[in-house]
């Protein structure tokens, strides 16, 4: 049994991107592993969050994940900032980052440019994010495309403190999908679909009605031409529109390829709306249950107190031998 974790902002509404890229592969892996996923609410305030839709969102995410399939009998599900040791072990790695290496990360780039002020957590946010991995001895992570440099910077600092004060740290890997796993916006198929985007027409948010996401989807860009054909190169904005197909279905993308040949946007669009209305019905229907029941604070309380216990231990190692006198 390998350990997997992963965790999911609240800072908005959870898109399709984040269900196919990484939310789908947590349900999945559930059944096999040992598994912890988090609602990682202190990286969401690297970003500035109003506190009453930072409260909502994270329960709403808490939501989604149960809804979604993820069960707490098998996955520890919890808030990272119900467990403080994230904080403090976050600390003692930004002390071990360097700049440079920070600099480079493409989140930072992307979130930072042509913003006038920039909070410094936004820029050291890696460094949290290798602590919530890293505490829990970590296989696995699995998460979407646009993670994988953060993963590199962690399994660079685990190696880092190894050599430096002895192994202390499982050196986790990326595990990526092989289809969604960077979902594009629908507005624009050069950037990824984002949660965090002010336009709501450029993704699917998970709680989107059946008749929003119909209209959604008939206005999302596609060339001129008319062809259903998978060429990411040539035809990058139908070429969303399928891997999102596929993802939905049991069909590859030939498979659906060869399904609308011929037949132009219109009735391929059509069937992926009411494919994505399927997959989606269920989970809204499920969400609506688990806000309703009060469920969530019993599993947060308890996934929080399964984590605690693995994450006090391994900071008091990492304090001991960084030379801390121990309280
Ligand atoms: P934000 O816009 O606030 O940065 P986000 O939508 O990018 O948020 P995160 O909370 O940062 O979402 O990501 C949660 C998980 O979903 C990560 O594993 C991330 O890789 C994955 N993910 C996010 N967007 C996409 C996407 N467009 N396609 C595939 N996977 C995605
Ligand atoms: N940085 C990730 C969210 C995240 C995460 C994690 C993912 C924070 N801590 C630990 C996996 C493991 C993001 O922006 N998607």
């Amino acid at each position: 049994m390998k350990r997997v974790l992963s965790g999911i902002q609240p800072s908005g509404q959870l898109t399709l991107g984040n269900y196919i890229g990484a939310m789908k592969h947590f349900v999945a892996m559930q059944e096999e592993h040992d598994c912890s996923f988090m609602i990682v609410d202190l990286h969401a305030i690297t970003v500035p969050q109003e506190p009453a839709a930072l409260r909502e969102q994270s329960e709403s995410v808490a939501a989604l994940f149960v809804a979604a399939g993820l069960d707490p009998a098998k996955a520890n599900i919890f808030m990272q900032s119900h467990v403080r040791e994230h904080a403090e072990l976050g600390w003692l790695l930004t002390t071990m980052t360097y700049m440079g290496e920070l600099e480079r990360m493409t989140q930072f780039k992307d979130k930072s440019s042509g913003k006038e002020s920039v909070g410094a957590g936004l820029f050291t946010y890696p460094s949290l994010m290798a602590a919530d991995i890293l505490l829990y001895q970590t296989d696995l992570v699995p998460v979407g495309e646009d993670q994988k440099q953060h993963l590199e910077l962690t399994r660079d600092l685990a190696g880092r403190f190894n050599q430096r004060y002895g192994e202390t740290f499982t050196v986790p890997q990326p595990l990526i999908p092989k289809v969604g796993a960077r979902v594009m916006s629908l507005d624009d198929a050069s950037k990824k679909m984002s949660k965090s985007n002010p336009n709501a027409g450029s993704y699917i948010a998970l709680l989107d009605s059946p008749d929003v996401i119909r209209k959604k989807i008939s206005r999302a860009v596609t060339d001129s031409g008319r062809e259903v054909k998978f060429d990411p190169q040539n035809k990058p904005e139908v070429s969303n529109l399928i891997a999102i197909y596929s993802a939905c279905s049991a069909l590859t993308p030939q498979e659906i390829e060869a399904r609308y040949e011929g037949q132009g946007y219109g009735p391929f669009k059509k069937d992926l709306a009411e494919q994505v209305v399927a997959l989606l019905e269920p989970i809204q229907a499920r969400y609506q249950e688990v806000r309703a029941s009060g469920e969530l604070r019993r599993i947060l309380a308890d996934g929080a107190e399964n984590a605690r216990q693995v994450a006090a231990q391994t900071v008091r190692t990492v304090k001991e031998r960084m030379g801390f006198v121990l309280d």
